[in-house]
């Protein structure tokens, strides 16, 4: 059939379609079911649909363009099949850390997957200061183990090859590419920042060691494809409660370098960092929750670094990258891309098209300039600072003598 952009009927007629004809288990056939569209991202429409008794899925459904700009912006529908293969493959590798597909369907680039909504998005949680002590543990197991099992440690060449293939995602990445390379280091209709802060972009802009650095970065983001990444691994795409935690929407997945999705992620944890300085006003509980980030933060490097070299090291099939030293190299050019890839979020969230609540919500204007003072410093310092970085423990000596 026709793509057709979905309203709550659709949605209800397409799922009980599933379950009278196709007899998909996702609800008693004699229950009525509602729905309503609750999409807040940037790019596509949310379906919640319930029965009577409160059980519940999500329709998820890509629009042909950009939802957050609208039509003016045209975006494959592709990304919707991406998104859920990018699920199942994951979620073969890490189930317990990966969001469930029940069903998709790529002609109407709508997928249905299990309510996560009794958890919360981690980004409004970590707003509100909240406390996640398995986090690290768990975004560390989800990356090492879909990044290894997707890699050429693992898989062999045709294989991998063929999965380069079934992930290549150009407008996505292409969108990635601009946002995160691109527009921080030009002027740009898309980027958006207050002009308080233009004498600190220009000062930005003209430095030409972070140009050089950006190069490096840019060009192993567009030709190194180590892994099959989640490829939009921000606060927003993680749902979480105290014992769970679920990766959702990785519409952005391509075979890109290993270092950018957990980059990504410690990227967003710094952004939280710094704004809770505008946040919290009492210095013992400021304190309290700064220290807890930094845990989250150098506990998912280091499990995550710790379980990939065991996998390396256990796992490895192909011969010539079990040399002795190789998995150790490998992981020290991961560690300086993933600080350089954190120190590029925290810019582009700063001055580019997408910003971050933790920072836009800060009610003062003044505190709310501090704080992007504060990011746009730390991103800068990161991207330069990367290629000295041999080991964690350097990283997180950088780190710290940047955030106090
Ligand atoms: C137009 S899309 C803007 C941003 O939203 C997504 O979640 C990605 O982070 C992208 O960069
Ligand atoms: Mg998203």
């Amino acid at each position: 059939a026709k793509y057709v952009a979905f309203n709550a009927q659709h949605a209800i007629d397409y799922i009980k379609n599933l379950v009278t004809k196709d007899g998909y288990d996702l609800f008693d056939p004699e229950q009525t079911l509602s729905a309503y569209e609750f999409g807040d991202g940037n790019l596509n429409l949310v379906f919640r649909i319930s029965d009577e008794q409160s059980n519940s899925v999500i329709l998820k459904q890509a629009l042909p363009y950009a939802r957050c700009v609208g039509e003016s912006w045209p975006l494959t529908l592709d990304r919707a099949r991406i998104e859920a293969e990018v699920l199942l493959n994951h979620g073969a590798l890490s189930p317990d850390y990966t969001a469930k597909v029940l069903h998709h369907n790529p002609e109407q680039a709508l997928t249905i997957l299990e309510d996560l909504g009794h958890l919360q998005i981690l980004r409004s949680a970590q707003i509100n200061a909240e406390q996640f002590p398995l986090l690290a543990q768990h975004v560390a197991h989800y990356l090492s183990y879909t990044g290894f099992y997707n890699s050429d440690f693992y898989l062999t060449a045709q294989d991998k090859k063929a999965k380069v293939s079934q992930f290549t995602n150009p407008e996505l990445c292409q969108i990635t590419e601009d946002l995160f390379f691109n527009d921080i280091l030009r002027e740009h209709e898309r980027n958006n920042y207050p002009s308080e802060l233009q004498s600190t972009v220009s000062k930005l802009q003209n430095n030409a060691a972070l140009h050089l650095a950006i190069a490096k970065l840019k060009a192993k983001f567009l030709s190194c494809p180590q892994t099959l990444l989640h490829g939009d691994m921000h606060s927003g795409s993680i749902f979480v409660d105290q014992n769970t935690t679920k990766m959702i929407d990785p519409e952005f997945g391509f075979f890109g370098p290993v270092g950018f999705d957990i980059g990504s992620f410690i990227g967003n944890l710094l952004l939280n960092y710094c704004a809770q300085n505008a946040r919290i006003s009492e210095f013992v509980s400021r304190r309290n929750y700064h220290s807890h980030l930094l845990t989250c933060l150098q506990e998912s490097y280091t499990l995550f670094e710790q379980q990939w070299l065991t996998l390396i090291a256990e796992q490895t099939t192909d011969n010539n990258l079990k040399a002795a030293g190789y998995g150790e190299y490998f992981m020290q050019q991961v560690l300086q891309d993933a600080i350089g890839y954190c120190g590029t979020e925290l810019i582009r969230r700063t001055i580019g098209l997408a910003h971050v609540a933790d920072i836009d919500g800060i009610e003062d204007a003044q505190a709310r300039l501090n704080v992007q003072h504060h990011t746009l410093a730390l991103g800068e310092q990161l991207v330069l600072n990367a290629h000295t970085c041999n080991n964690k423990e350097a990283f997180f000596a950088l780190l710290i003598s940047q955030l106090n």
